[in-house]
């Protein structure tokens, strides 16, 4: 077989297009690609919804490569050790009721495992505003290349229709900070602005971070570390457990709400 050089450049292109286009209108839109984006992503796809995500670099799992202080081990706790089974992620009990998984292991299976239930990946791409129409409501995602965000080039966005955005940047909350920027004080929190990251405190901020899980603004979902910045809920370092679970919760509200 004689290899042509411009036909493989087709078939990356022509193959891209297609599935950009195709993920233009979708049910659900989830930005950022860490733990708990990536849990989300696995069980939407997983309950037959089109669910794509959307990660500003170009590798996923967020900060869950470097375990803790770069010593690449995570540790979750009892009620979140199934979640790992699920995705047949290997772990060692340390104590009574902790687990250490590698984190490596958990990052390349929470991917492998969640684009083989259908979540379309899409990396390199940020999330830079929301579409919203009359009715106010976060309809959709406004999306740029991260190059032309590195490049501070002036180059306008693309969008994406979407019946939900979830919110899985982490600790700086981007969209939910970009409506919050747009619509003022009206977010679904005490003060109706994001209320912001509290210090380190495992216990509070695992539990916490399941009542932070939800709707923050009609359209808009928060989980992860972000639902934790949203709500004024402490830090909890180097356990996963609750990025996992956050995220499955987060796919459940969602099922239940477009199914
Ligand atoms: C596209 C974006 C954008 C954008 C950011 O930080 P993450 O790993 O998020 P979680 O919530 O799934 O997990 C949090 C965990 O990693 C962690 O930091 C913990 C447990 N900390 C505790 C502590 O005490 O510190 O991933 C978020 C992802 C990243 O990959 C970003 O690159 C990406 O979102 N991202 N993608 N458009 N605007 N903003
Ligand atoms: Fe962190």
């Amino acid at each position: 077989m004689e290899l042509d050089d411009v036909k493989i450049s087709r078939a990356i292109i022509e193959s891209f297009m297609e599935d950009f286009i195709d993920y233009t209108d979708i049910d659900v839109a989830i930005g950022g690609g860490g733990p708990s984006g990536l849990v989300a992503g696995y069980y939407l796809a997983k309950a037959g919804l089109k669910v794509a995500l959307f990660e500003r670099k170009l590798s996923i799992g967020g900060g869950m490569w470097g375990g803790g202080m770069m010593f690449n081990k995570i540790v979750v706790q009892e009620e979140s050790k199934r979640i790992l089974d699920e995705f047949g992620i290997g772990s060692q009990k340390y104590d009574d009721d902790y687990y250490v998984a590698d984190s490596v292991e958990c990052v390349s299976t929470l991917c492998s495992k969640a684009t083989q239930a259908g979540l379309k990946i899409f990396n390199l791409i940020s999330i830079e505003d929301v579409m919203m129409k009359e009715s106010k409501d976060v309809a959709g995602l406004v999306l740029n290349w991260s190059a032309v965000e590195m490049g501070r080039l002036h180059v306008d966005p693309l969008t994406i229709r979407t019946k939900a955005v979830i919110d899985a940047t982490g600790h700086d909350c981007e969209v939910v900070k970009v409506v919050e920027k747009k619509v003022g004080p009206k977010l679904n929190t005490e003060t109706g602005t994001i209320i912001g990251e509290k210090p380190m405190w495992a216990e509070v901020g695992e539990k916490a971070l399941m009542d932070n899980t939800k709707e923050v603004y009609p359209g808009l979902y928060v989980t992860g570390m972000a639902a934790n910045a949203v709500y004024g809920s402490p830090r909890m370092g180097p356990i996963f457990g609750g990025m996992l679970l956050s995220g499955e919760r987060i796919a459940e509200i969602l099922i239940e709400k477009l199914k």
